[in-house]
């Protein structure tokens, strides 16, 4: 019996085999970290998590993730709606498909039982909750965080006909008379104090035992920051207010001990936007891991920029404490798209070759990411790109990770770099619905030209195929 369900539909359409490594399961950690709220504040909740649910299907040369639903995300909707009325249903998402699965998702909530209010929540409707409010499968979306929000939401939802939504912090909603009102933001939630995960919501073993990491058996994701202090004009942390908040060490270190002893697990990834920032932490970690013989190993994600404040010393130590892979978004091999882009520091090729170089000298092993297509970018500087790739790929023969192809430059909303491509002619989509269909991996590019879109396809089959090797 679930008061509240939370929802995290399929984020991706399909995908070829050739790119299997981009479907990680990973562990929703949106939605847990909401029904940890709630469970604290005591309602019980249920999380359909259909990325762990999905339905693949082969047809002659491809594996894709089959169109509908999946009947198992559907049958444990009814099976909870049929238990108990909940509350409320909320639907976390990011832009594109997520936005059309979640509607299907309101669709069969409406149909099972209209009164039911659907709550929207995530990166979409957090950038576009006026927009998001209009769709009429949306009753109520919570605007960035919904730690402190969504347990008063659900508590004044719960009065059922005497609701007062106006006491409500950081939502948009409909009021009696169909007048779309904003409520005030909270100031930010403390990391430091987040309640217990309830991971035991989730079939734990089939995250653990399904992310397949070199050098790990049992995998495990954290987040113990939220946004970034960089203003990198494609990322969602270049919209303004969005702030940089993280969990303290010694409240981090609780939830790996935690893990490692109820889970058995073997290695850590930190997933935050940007882990490696805080320098003071990566050091008390280091050093609480080797004083503890935690015997895990770790991979973090971070800045180019950021890792060339790090000196052999520092390294030795996370080396010695179990780091032993960075997740880095570099984007591109041209300074200037990297000037243009505002990448983390004013990045320069010269400094992606000296952390290349850092990284071969202690023997990490690291993934560097890369987009093509940029606003302005040409083809002589996606070539830059890939030259730089090509660098990496002779200079890291250490390492046996694949470098993945650039990811095709989508525009995201309320980014900088989708001001420009409007600027460009790019015709920004109006509705919920016209947002549903933006695909992150096909050809919406109308700011390049197709010779340069089909040149970008073809070095990602290329790259793609060595990776296969
Ligand atoms: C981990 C992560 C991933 C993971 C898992 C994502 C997932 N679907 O769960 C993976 C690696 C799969 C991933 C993939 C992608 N990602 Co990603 N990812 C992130 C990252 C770094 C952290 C997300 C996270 O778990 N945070 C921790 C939790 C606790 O926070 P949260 O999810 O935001 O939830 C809080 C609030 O948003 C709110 N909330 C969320 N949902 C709901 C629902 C309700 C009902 C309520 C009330 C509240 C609420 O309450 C929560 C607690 O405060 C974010 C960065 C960021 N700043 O958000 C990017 C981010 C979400 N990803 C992004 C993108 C673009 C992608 C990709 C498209 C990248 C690509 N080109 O391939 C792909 C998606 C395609 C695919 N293959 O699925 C963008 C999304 C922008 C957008 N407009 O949608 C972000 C914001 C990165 C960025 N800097 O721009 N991603
Ligand atoms: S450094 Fe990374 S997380 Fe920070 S703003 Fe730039 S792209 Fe976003």
């Amino acid at each position: 019996m679930a008061n509240v369900i939370i929802i995290r539909p399929i984020s991706d359409r399909s995908w070829s085999p050739k790119e299997l490594y981009k479907r990680a399961l990973t562990i929703p950690h949106g939605p847990l970290t909401l029904a940890a709220h709630l469970i604290n504040k005591g309602f019980s909740t249920d999380i359909i998590d259909e990325i762990a649910l999905q339905e693949t299907e082969v047809t002659e040369h491809t594996k894709v993730i089959v169109d509908r639903i999946s009947l198992k995300a559907q049958n444990q909707l009814f099976n909870e709606i049929k238990k108990e009325k909940p509350v409320c249903v909320g639907i976390t998402s990011m832009t594109g498909e997520q936005i059309r699965r979640g509607k299907i998702f309101s669709s069969l909530i409406r149909k099972a039982d209209p009164k039911i209010p659907i709550v929207w929540g995530g990166a979409h409707p957090s950038l576009l909750p006026e927009m998001t409010i209009e769709d009429d499968k949306v009753d109520i979306v919570c605007i960035g965080e919904g730690d402190k929000s969504f347990p008063i939401l659900v508590s004044e939802l719960k009065k059922n006909g005497t609701n007062d939504l106006s006491k409500v912090p950081g939502i948009i909603y409909r009021d009696k008379d169909g007048n779309i009102q904003r409520t005030k933001l909270l100031p930010l939630y403390n990391l430091t104090n987040m309640p217990k995960f309830p991971y035991h919501l989730l079939d734990m073993e089939m995250y653990i035992n399904n992310i397949k990491k070199d050098r790990i058996k049992r995998f495990f994701e954290i987040h113990s920051s939220r946004g970034c202090p960089y203003k990198c004009t494609f990322c969602i942390n270049s919209v303004e207010d969005i702030p940089y908040t993280r969990s303290s060490s010694s409240r981090l270190l609780e939830e790996i001990i935690t893990l490692k002893n109820e889970y058995n697990i073997d290695g850590i990834s930190f997933n935050d936007d940007n882990f490696i920032l805080d320098k003071r932490r990566m050091k008390e970690i280091s050093e609480a891991a080797i004083k503890l013989k935690l015997n895990l190993r770790f991979r973090a994600s971070g800045t180019i920029k950021l890792f060339l404040k790090f000196d052999d010393e520092n390294l030795a130590l996370y080396k010695k404490a179990g780091f032993y892979h960075f997740g880095f978004g570099v984007e591109s091999g041209s300074d200037r798209i990297l000037k243009d882009i505002r990448k983390a520091g004013d990045l320069t090729k010269k400094e992606i070759y000296q952390v290349v170089d850092s990284i071969k000298k202690h023997q990490f092993q690291a993934t560097y990411n890369f987009m093509a297509g940029f606003p302005t970018e040409t083809l002589e500087e996606y070539k830059e790109t890939l030259r730089v790739i090509y660098h990496i790929f002779e200079n890291s023969t250490h390492a046996i990770y694949p470098l993945p192809a650039p990811s095709i430059f989508m525009p995201l909303p309320g980014t900088v770099s989708y001001d420009s491509v409007v600027k460009l002619g790019h015709k920004a989509p109006k509705s919920l619905d016209e947002w549903s269909v933006i695909d992150h991996n096909h050809n919406m590019m109308t700011w390049i030209s197709k010779d340069f879109y089909k040149f970008i396809a073809e070095s990602r089959e290329i790259i793609n195929s060595i990776n296969q090797k």
